[in-house]
């Protein structure tokens, strides 16, 4: 169940008919809450959702601020949603319930997902694994919601202002990798640029070997992964005036 259905089920839809409404107010109220508890103990599911969906309204114009939920259904909320009124706009979510934030949704103005950050876990090799709380991975959506990029970021060893910076972007066209491109030497401009089937098969890589973002060399490969010809000299047009093929 969304957020926007949650919110839904709980903030606009009808409560179930209560037959005591007849009764005065002051009798009314501690059957209802009777009702409501021996509701909960029938039905654990909606005892789960009553507890992690909790909502803030904004002091002042008393729209709904934000809503928990607790996505994973295990009890505990791990979703934060920032609303205005019945909007989604974006959401802090704890994915591993470590009490860290690791994951970041921000929704358009229809409420659509548009953009999704997350914190990648270390490797097994990195020196220090603990995790920042900062998001270096950026999913973006296109208008189908289908993901059309996804950056990812670090801080180079060589810059000495320790700025965070894309250091790959991926490109996908129908949910599939096209494209991608890397800055695989921390310079802060991208140095290798790759090339995808329809298959997601590498088929081509070129090289800036100059530093100034365009590419002096192309390694042309097979879908499987075999070396055909490497291409230099490039025309200033996207292409290569010489085309070398290895063993020949
Ligand atoms: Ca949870
Ligand atoms: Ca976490």
């Amino acid at each position: 169940m969304g957020v926007a259905t949650v919110f839904r089920r709980l903030f606009i839809a009808p409560l179930p008919h209560c037959p005591i409404a007849s009764f005065r107010l002051i009798a009314l109220l501690p059957l209802c809450l009777f009702a409501s508890l021996t509701l909960s103990c029938a039905n654990p599911e909606r005892a789960r959702v009553k507890a992690t969906t909790q909502a803030s309204y904004d002091a002042k114009t008393l729209k709904l601020s934000e809503i928990t939920y607790d996505k994973n259904k295990d009890g505990r909320i791990d979703t934060w949603t920032k609303m205005d009124g019945s909007r989604p706009v974006s959401s802090e979510i704890d994915t591993d319930e470590d009490g860290k934030i690791d994951r970041w949704e921000e929704y358009g103005p229809d409420g659509k997902l548009v953009k999704v950050m997350w914190e990648r876990p270390k490797p097994p090799t990195a020196k220090d694994r603990t995790m920042t709380g900062k998001p270096d991975a950026a999913a973006f959506m296109g208008p189908d919601g289908a993901v059309e990029r996804i950056e990812y970021s670090e801080v180079s060893e060589l810059d000495p202002t320790k700025t965070q910076r894309v250091v790959r972007r991926e490109f996908y066209r129908d949910a599939h990798l096209v494209r991608a491109e890397e800055d695989t030497l921390g310079t802060g401009i991208m140095d290798r640029f790759e090339y995808y089937d329809a298959n997601e098969r590498l088929v081509a890589v070129e090289l800036d070997e100059t530093a100034d973002g365009k590419p002096d060399r192309r390694l042309n490969y097979s879908p499987e992964g075999v070396l055909l010809s490497i291409e230099t000299g490039p025309d200033g047009k996207g292409g290569y005036l010489k085309k070398t093929i290895p063993g020949k």
